[in-house]
């Protein structure tokens, strides 16, 4: 049987380590494209030689030239400009826009059969714009947030409780951004709910809404210390969850920036929401039910989505 082939479109920080965490869990051979003449070749060849130590067989290739994801299985989409200073919020969501665009089109021409998961950033309305431009169906192309900010969520419960993060659930609903509505209701520390966990004494609601807060703020924690760049070992790891859980039609329910036809109300939006991934790529939308603030929660962070997705989309004529 023949390997499966993951394209990975951007071969920056995310790009590099996407790369390697394919190798080591061997989920097959592995093409990566950047428009920088020799990150994507170096990065390649760097990995192959890493694979006789770690033990892992897989093809690397590394090319300025987007035919290098020909009969990709899985494109993982990572390419784009970050924000510099003096950029406005509209030059950066016109010019990764336009990497969407490009990347979309490639994918369209030569992995039409592909499951997309897009992680540029601003991340919603960018895997919008990415699924527009290639065309494929939207259950095919998702995004790549939650998975993330529940890891950050499931850490930061483990730390406090001093338990293994494999016994913490998190679930975090909404945009990626500060607007994402981490549940404390639907998170769990061995299956026990938090609130459950605040009347057994183990913390408390300030103590939570603290957590919470850190969640919310996590991208930025690691900017400020970082200062070069934004996360990328965790950002990668997540994603390599969901190219796994298409492969291997495992079913994971993970939180992804779905398109959204009428579930949780919401019309024709990529937004955070657990999904069922598997080999029809997004399988199912799992509703869960609500309560009055996380709904009002919700729904700020889904106007908040709406307003970038529809700026992104009269910025960039390519969408309309
Ligand atoms: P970085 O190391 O800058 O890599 C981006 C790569 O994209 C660079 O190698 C560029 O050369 C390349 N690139 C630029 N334009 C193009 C193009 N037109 N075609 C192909 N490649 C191009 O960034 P990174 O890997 O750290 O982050 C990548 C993206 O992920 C950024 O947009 C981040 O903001 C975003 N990100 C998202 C999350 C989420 O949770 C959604 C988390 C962390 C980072």
């Amino acid at each position: 049987m023949a390997r499966n082939r993951i394209a990975l479109i951007g071969g920056g920080q995310i790009g590099g380590t996407l790369a390697l965490l394919a190798g080591l869990r061997e989920l097959g051979d592995i093409a990566i494209f950047d428009i920088l003449d020799g990150i994507p070749q170096g990065k390649a060849l760097d990995i192959a030689e890493a694979a006789p130590v770690l033990g892992f067989d897989a093809d690397l290739s590394g090319a300025k030239s987007y035919d290098v994801i020909r009969g990709a299985d899985v494109v993982i989409v990572t390419a784009g400009v970050p924000r510099k200073p003096g950029m406005s919020r509209d030059d950066l969501l016109a010019v990764n826009a336009k990497v969407m665009v490009a990347a979309g089109h490639a994918i369209k021409r030569y992995a039409p059969h592909a499951f997309v998961i897009v992680i540029t950033n601003p991340l919603d309305a960018m895997v919008f714009a990415l699924q527009k431009a290639s065309g494929l169906p939207a259950n095919r192309v998702v995004g790549m947030a939650g998975v993330l900010d529940s890891a950050r969520f499931r850490h930061f419960l483990a730390d406090e409780f001093k338990v293994s993060v494999e016994d913490v659930g998190a679930f975090v609903l909404g945009g990626h951004g500060d607007t994402m509505v981490p549940l404390v209701r639907y998170s769990t520390v061995g299956g026990i709910p938090l609130p459950d966990l605040v009347k057994m004494g183990w913390t408390t609601r300030k103590r939570l809404d603290e957590i919470v807060a850190r969640v919310r703020n996590g991208g930025a924690e690691i900017v400020d210390l970082l200062k070069t760049g934004s996360a990328f070992y965790a950002p990668a790891a997540a994603a390599i969850e969901m190219a796994e859980a298409y492969l291997k039609d495992k079913k994971r329910i993970l939180p992804c920036a779905a398109y959204l036809d009428g579930q949780y109300g919401v019309k024709g939006l990529y937004v955070g929401v657990p999904v069922v991934i598997g080999a029809d790529g997004v399988e199912k939308v799992v509703e869960i039910t609500l309560n009055a603030s996380e709904k009002a929660a919700f729904a700020k962070s889904v106007d908040a989505v709406r307003v970038l997705a529809d700026d992104t989309f009269r910025l960039e004529p390519a969408l309309g």
